[in-house]
């Protein structure tokens, strides 16, 4: 049977539109796909929305639409981006579809006839953006923690979660699994915070006059579920639990949860929990990855910053954004976005190096050989092929790590040394010399070499890694247009034009 890979992103909420952050996410776990993908295992790669709960329902409201008819609208707006930077999921779930609402209901009734839930008066602070709940000792001066922005004062009837009946067990469950969460700062982190805090249950009900857009409480009709509650059961309904048993045998637990750091109690406490009071195994790996702010501050609204990942692709090309954002910032820690960035590295990395390379040794196909590469002729044994061999292996690592700058960086310093290879065999002279074997060889090597990175670059980067494999698939070599056009710094007007 085929090694499976489940992977699965954040659901986003649909109360605005996609921004880089985002895309980081889904451009990241397209590539882990990718990869495993071309190691020959089964797949599952889930992203989708989350499309409940009072943000939502405001922002329908603002928009003068119905929830559900504002949700149709937004999502479609995430299915397009997708599939703008070639996002190559296998399934999108909605938490507004019936397969997963039906799963919801279904794990509210397990849990409410296991004791797990139980009604209780609740009072405490709740903040709307962050969609979740403060008690008295968690806050100062009625402020979010989190977002420092306003609370409201709540009391009323809900059902909770026994979160903490099962701290003893996470805490002990955690510790003896340090691979559970990563980078291992967000480990210590969740480890501290469980060892540090006692965890007061979870509310995870709303009151229908409070909230109505929600999945209804099936023993409770005056109640909806709380969106996080809600969105976090998404991992197993989209697989098929208790429906398709076969299904989710198959693919249960996710290999990986890929996740921002901003939700990273509630992948790695509440969920566990929930998969444990539910009797079932846990994920293999969280993986909570960095932010990215704009220069020095937080994207948002309110400062105007947001950054749209469709005006970045039209300004830079998809690649360069794809490769930009998982080369420039090791993967786990934050990373600060600005035009001069990107233009950096398209500049350096992509048309110095890689593009440099590609174009050069098309253009050597051409002149020295008439367009077609010899027909004999050995590779020989340097140093260079030896490296190349090296790099899938040593690749499988670095992915297996979740690790992609150094993935890149490793890549980058075969394609470096590729183009030290071409200036210290002069082929030019090589040429004039008439020493043909070599030549021969020369070629065949740096031809190979394209080859093999068109194929470990097809995760980072798929199109331009087509390109490469059109370009060179056969013995007969077209030199092509350059794949990435330097960006003109000096332009006069000081704009970014398109990449074409
Ligand atoms: O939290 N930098 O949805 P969300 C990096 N619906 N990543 C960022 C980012 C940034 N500046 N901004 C957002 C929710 N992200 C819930 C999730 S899951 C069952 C429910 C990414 O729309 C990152 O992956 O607020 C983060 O965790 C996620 O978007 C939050 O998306």
């Amino acid at each position: 049977m085929l090694k499976k890979f489940y992977l699965t992103t954040p659901l986003y909420y649909i109360n605005s539109t996609p921004h880089i952050g985002h895309s980081y996410t889904n451009i990241a776990a397209d590539t882990l796909a990718r990869f495993h993908r071309q190691w020959g295992e089964d797949v599952y790669f889930l992203t989708g929305t989350d499309e409940h709960g009072q943000k939502i329902a405001k922002a329908a409201a603002q928009a003068n639409l119905k929830e559900k008819d504002f949700a149709d609208k937004m999502v479609s707006v995430f299915v397009e981006l997708w599939k703008s930077l070639d996002i190559s999921y296998d399934d999108f779930i909605r938490t507004t579809e019936e397969r997963h609402t039906a799963v919801v209901k279904n794990i509210l009734n397990i849990l409410h006839k296991k004791g797990d839930l139980y009604l209780d008066e609740y009072s405490g602070w709740y903040c709307t953006p962050c969609e979740t709940f403060w008690v008295d000792s968690q806050i100062e001066e009625k402020n979010c923690p989190d977002c420092k922005r306003q609370l409201e004062k709540i009391q009323e009837k809900n059902f909770f979660l026994k979160l903490s009946k099962y701290q003893g067990w996470l805490i002990e469950y955690v510790k003896t699994h340090p691979d559970f969460i990563k980078p291992v700062s967000r480990y210590n982190e969740v480890l501290s915070f469980l060892e540090n805090n006692t965890l007061t249950d979870l509310c995870v009900s709303r009151p229908r006059s409070r909230l109505s857009w929600g999945i209804e409480i099936p023993f409770s009709p005056d109640h909806v579920t709380y969106v996080w509650f809600d969105a976090l059961i998404n991992y197993i309904s989209a697989i098929g639990f208790g429906y398709d048993e076969a299904k989710f045998k198959k693919y249960w637990p996710a290999d990986l949860h890929l996740i921002g750091k901003d939700i990273l109690r509630q992948h790695a406490v509440i969920w566990p929990i929930i998969l444990k009071a539910l009797g079932l195994e846990m994920p293999r790996l969280i993986f909570a990855h960095g932010w990215w702010m704009v220069g020095e501050d937080k994207m948002s609204k309110s400062r105007g910053n947001v950054v749209a990942p469709l005006a970045m692709v039209e300004k830079y090309g998809i690649d360069t954004y794809r490769y930009f954002l998982l080369r420039d910032v090791p993967f786990g820690l934050d990373g600060s976005f600005s035009d001069a960035a990107i233009i950096k590295r398209k500049n350096s990395d992509l048309a110095n190096d890689l593009g440099n390379l590609i174009h050069r040794s098309a253009t050597m196909v051409e002149k020295y050989f008439s367009g077609s590469l010899p027909e004999t002729g050995e590779i020989g044994h340097f140093p260079l092929k030896a490296e190349c061999d090296k790099l899938e292996n040593e690749l499988r690592q670095a992915i297996g790590n979740i690790d992609f700058s150094s993935c890149l960086d490793k890549i980058w310093q075969v394609v470096n040394q590729a183009n030290k290879f071409i200036e210290d065999t002069k082929p030019w002279n090589l040429l004039k010399e008439g020493k043909k074997q070599e030549l021969d060889s020369f070629i065949l090597l740096l031809v190979y070499v394209i080859r093999r990175m068109s194929k470990i670059l097809s995760p980072f980067m798929p199109q331009s890694a087509k390109m490469i494999q059109e370009q060179f698939a056969s013995s007969r070599i077209t030199k092509g247009v350059p794949l990435f056009p330097r960006i003109d710094l000096s332009s006069e007007d000081g704009k970014v034009y398109p990449s074409g």
